[in-house]
C-alpha cells in the first residue's frame, strides 16, 4: 500500500481491544482509535486481526485509522477469537446451566494445544447442595488443573481469582449463562459488563455478551470477556498429538508397546489398561476417543 507523504511518520503501534460492528478499536496509551482493516486482511489473505493483537495503525482522520499490520502473536485462540492470551479461565456453573464435561475437555485440549494455560472455574458454588465439592471437580484437580470455586452471590473465591489474574492476560470462556461477565464485574467493580438472566424454561443463558473485549485490571493484567458457546471444533492437529493434551495419560504412555500408540485399537496399550483399572477416568477416555475420531476426520479433509 502506498503511503501518502508524511503518513509514515504518524504510523503507531497499539493494542486491538475490541472488535464490534465491523470496526476495530485500538488503544494507544489512553487514546481510543476506531479503525478499519486494510483490504488484504478483509479478503482473508492475511491473518485476520484478533482482540489482543498488537497492530500497526495508519491514522486516517481524527481518531480513525486503518490497521495495516498485525504484529507476530505469542498465542492465538479462534474460539473465542483472541491473541496473546496467557491464560484461559474456563468457567462452568455448578448448576443452571448444568456443567457439560465433554465441552470442558474440548476446551482444555484447545487451550493446551494453543499454549494457553487453563484454569477451571466452577461458578455458582452457592447452588451446590450440602457444601459438597462436585466429584468431577476432584478429578480435574487430581489431573493437575488449577481449580477455583467461586460464587458472585456469596463472594466466594473472588480474591483467589483476582490473584490468579494479576499481571496476566486472561480470557474468560465457557457456555452462556455460567456467569463469566458477572465474575468479571465482581472481580473488578466498575467494569459494568452487561449480564443476563437464565431462561426459566431451558435453564440456559441468553447469550448476553455479544463481543470480545480486552479490559485492563487495576492490579495489573488484562481480562477478556467473551460470548458463551455451546459447541467447539477442535483445532487442526496430528492424531498422535491429541493424547499429549490429556496430562493424566503421560505416566502410562511410555509403557505402551507401540511408539505413537493412539490408545485405541493397539495391543498392549498401557493407557487402555489404566482405564480398565480405574486409574484413568472412563469419561475422560471416552471424550479422548470422540476427539480422536474428529481429529482423524479433519486430517482427511486437509
Ligand atoms: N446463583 C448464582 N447465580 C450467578 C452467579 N454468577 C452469575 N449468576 C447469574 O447467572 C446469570 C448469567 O450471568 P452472566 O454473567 O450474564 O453469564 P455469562 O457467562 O456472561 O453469559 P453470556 O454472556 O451469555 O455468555 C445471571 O442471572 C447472574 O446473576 C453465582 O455465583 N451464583
Ligand atoms: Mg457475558
Ligand atoms: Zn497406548
Amino acid at each position: 500500500m502506498q503511503l501518502n507523504q508524511g503518513e509514515s511518520s504518524l504510523v503507531f503501534e497499539g493494542v486491538l481491544f475490541k472488535a464490534y460492528g465491523g470496526f476495530y478499536y485500538v488503544k494507544k496509551g489512553e487514546e481510543i482509535w476506531e479503525c478499519s482493516l486494510r483490504g488484504k486482511f478483509r479478503l482473508g489473505k492475511g491473518t485476520p486481526a484478533l482482540v489482543g493483537d498488537r497492530v500497526r495503525v495508519t491514522p486516517v482522520r481524527g481518531n480513525t485509522g486503518r490497521i495495516d499490520e498485525v504484529l507476530p502473536r505469542k498465542t492465538e485462540l479462534f474460539r473465542p477469537p483472541v491473541a496473546n492470551i496467557d491464560q484461559a479461565v474456563i468457567v462452568f456453573a455448578a448448576k443452571n446451566p448444568e456443567p457439560n464435561l465433554a465441552l470442558l475437555d474440548r476446551f482444555l485440549v484447545l487451550a493446551e494445544s494453543a499454549d494457553v494455560a487453563p484454569v477451571v472455574c466452577l461458578n455458582k458454588a452457592d447452588l451446590l447442595t450440602g457444601h459438597r465439592e462436585h466429584e468431577w471437580l476432584k478429578l480435574y484437580r487430581r489431573i493437575g488443573y488449577p481449580i477455583v470455586i467461586t460464587s458472585t452471590k456469596q463472594d466466594q473465591g473472588l480474591e483467589e481469582l483476582r490473584e490468579l489474574l494479576m499481571g496476566k492476560t486472561s480470557v474468560f470462556a465457557g457456555p452462556s449463562g455460567v456467569g463469566k461477565s458477572s465474575l468479571l464485574n465482581a472481580v473488578q467493580p466498575g467494569l459494568e459488563l452487561k449480564t443476563g438472566e437464565i431462561s426459566n424454561k431451558l435453564k440456559r443463558g441468553k447469550h448476553t455478551t455479544r463481543h470480545v473485549e480486552l479490559l485492563p485490571l487495576l492490579r495489573g493484567g488484562f481480562v477478556v470477556d467473551s460470548p458463551g458457546f455451546s459447541s467447539l471444533d477442535l483445532p487442526q492437529m496430528e492424531r498422535v498429538e491429541l493424547g499429549y493434551h490429556f496430562p493424566e495419560f503421560e505416566v502410562f504412555r511410555e509403557e505402551c508397546k507401540f511408539n505413537g500408540c493412539l490408545h485405541h485399537h493397539e495391543p498392549q496399550c498401557a493407557v487402555k489398561l489404566a482405564v480398565e483399572q480405574g486409574l484413568i477416568q472412563q469419561d475422560r477416555y471416552q471424550h479422548y476417543l470422540t476427539f480422536l475420531q474428529e481429529v482423524i476426520e479433519q486430517e482427511r479433509r486437509y
